[in-house]
């Protein structure tokens, strides 16, 4: 959000970045941002909220992009590169988006749709060259950010937030866990979601502190940083933990000392955006004696609640809400639930989103008529701390910490010749809590899945397709004719 850049100038010739092997000032950060703002106006006074979709790797010039497109009064969206073109064209389209700024990596990839949509692809170079220009003044309540995320309904929606919320979603963990410039974090994790962007980039950025890129999850290199003993703060999903943990099984003794003392030595380790199984975090504890922080999030709402940083942090257990947020817990009337009785969370304060982008009924949907945003999540007051409890719909799915929704899996599905009708469910799973898995009908008895997951992964992000199949000749139904997906379950 545009205070960030502001806040940079106090920053000065600190470390903002570290990306590829090389460091960045803050200094440079701002500079680089200014020139984007700069050619992004090309003349213009203010962006006035254009949508600036970007197709940029975790890098200084992701941040710079990011900056710029704030100062210059547009919104941000941040693209997935990993994401197959259908998955980008759908962004692009409801973001309405005239421009795409891309790495010269993807060029050759996003070609077919400067002829099917009309988008202009903008050079990464050419929006980085110097440029000067007058900047608008932007207010902080204007729209800031979209990041697209998965619901009960088949597309994932656009949710729209300010730069005062994101201001609020940065603010409350600063203070929370105790954020200082002289904090040095790794994000290995995408930046399109709020757990990198937010948690880990943003927050880091507002201090002052330093955020090093590693672009691609891999439990040796994350190792090797952790060993090196710059970390002071450390942020994953539960699925990164198990497999830091395998990694560190599989190393001889020697080495897991190494490793081990090198962990021990971090001030916070954080595990959040989905379920942190209790033997994950008992098991880090053994190797590394750190209690992994649990807190609860979700995209609309930033960060709800957490686990104390210097009070008692308590496996299966999320703990408070957080400073500024109103968080309560429901019956399906919308009374309060009493302690130990399972009630659904509802979430008020200056961190929840603005709206779903052009979306106005489901934005009208997600609220009470006195404005809790209703999360969809279960859970329950356990001695004093929250603990969650899982989903009120069997349609959402949590896999290595992206929500994914089983309609919009069916829906591509079901247009494969050879599949008659599906439906999808998630099927728990130790390393990826989750496991997307598919039940097909089809009329063929032998049907090769890996080629209809081979198919699926030009339509759909990879971790979106299914890890098991089951063909049958019928779904299993309730007399009203609705897909059982409990039952389901137990047929895999
Ligand atoms: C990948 N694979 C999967 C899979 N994803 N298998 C099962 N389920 C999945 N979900 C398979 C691949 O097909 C491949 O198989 C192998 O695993 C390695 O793939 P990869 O893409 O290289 O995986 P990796 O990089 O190891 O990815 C794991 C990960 C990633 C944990 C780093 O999933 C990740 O970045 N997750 C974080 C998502 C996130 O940021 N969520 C926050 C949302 S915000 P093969 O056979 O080809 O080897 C939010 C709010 C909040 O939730 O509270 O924070
Ligand atoms: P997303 O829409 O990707 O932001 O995902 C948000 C969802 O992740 C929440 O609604 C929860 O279901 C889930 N989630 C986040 N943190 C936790 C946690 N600590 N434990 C269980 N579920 C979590």
């Amino acid at each position: 959000m545009i205070q960030l850049l502001e806040r940079s100038k106090n920053f000065k010739d600190r470390t903002a970045l570290v990306s590829n092997g090389k460091s960045y000032s803050y200094d440079l950060l701002s500079e680089a941002s200014q020139n984007v703002a700069a050619n992004l106006l090309n003349g213009k006074a203010d962006l006035n909220e254009d949508r600036i979709t970007f197709l940029v790797p975790q890098s200084f010039e992701y941040t710079a992009v990011q900056w710029g497109i704030w100062a210059a009064g547009g919104i941000a969206v941040p693209l997935c590169v990993l994401h197959p073109l259908p998955s980008i064209q759908y962004v692009l389209e409801d973001t309405q988006a005239e421009i795409v700024i891309a790495h010269s990596d993807y060029f050759e990839f996003l070609n077919p749709l400067e002829v099917a949509i009309d988008i202009s692809v903008i050079p990464l170079e050419s929006i980085l060259q110097e440029n000067t220009s007058v900047l608008p003044e932007v207010d902080s309540t204007r729209r800031a950010m979209i990041l697209y995320t998965s619901g009960t309904t088949s597309r994932p929606k656009g949710v729209v937030t300010t730069h005062d919320n994101i201001e609020a979603q940065v603010t409350t963990l600063v203070n929370a866990w105790e954020w200082e410039k002289d904090d040095h974090i790794l994000n290995i994790l995408p930046l399109h979601h709020v757990h990198g962007i937010i948690n880990v980039m943003s927050c880091a950025l507002w201090c002052g502190a330093c955020c090093e890129f590693l672009p691609k999850f891999e439990a040796e290199k994350v190792w090797e940083i952790i060993r090196s003993g710059r970390l002071t703060l450390f942020m994953a999903v539960p699925t990164i933990y198990y497999k830091l943990i395998s990694y560190w099984e599989n190393a001889n003794s020697e080495k897991q000392k190494k490793l081990s003392g090198a962990a021990s030595k971090l001030r916070l380790m954080v595990s959040g955006s989905a379920a942190l199984p209790v033997p994950v975090l008992e098991k880090w504890k053994e190797i590394t004696g750190q209690t992994l922080l649990e807190r609860y999030g979700m995209t609309e709402i930033g960060m709800g609640l957490s686990n104390s940083y210097r009070g008692e942090r308590r496996p299966g257990h999320v703990g408070l809400p957080l400073p500024g947020v109103e968080m309560r817990l429901v019956d399906s009337e919308n009374n309060p639930v009493k302690e130990n009785e399972p009630g659904e969370f509802q979430i008020k304060g200056p961190s929840v989103f603005k709206e779903y982008w052009q979306k106005p009924e489901a934005t009208q949907k997600a609220f009470t008529h006195n404005g809790w945003f209703i999360t969809g999540d279960i859970g329950m007051l356990n001695n004093g701390l929250y603990k969650i409890l899982g989903r009120d719909s069997v349609d959402i799915i949590k896999s290595g910490g992206y929500k994914i929704s089983a309609l919009e899996i069916e829906d591509v599905l079901r247009k494969h010749e050879l599949v008659d009708d599906c439906a999808v469910v998630g099927l728990p799973d130790e390393e990826w809590g989750e496991v997307v898995s598919a039940c097909v009908v089809s009329s063929q008895t032998v049907i090769d899945t890996d080629s209809i997951s081979d198919w699926l992964k030009e339509q759909l992000p990879v971790y979106k397709v299914p890890r098991n199949y089951i063909v049958r000749k019928e779904l299993p139904r309730n007399v009203l004719g609705k897909v059982t997906k409990n039952e389901l379950k137990k047929m895999f």
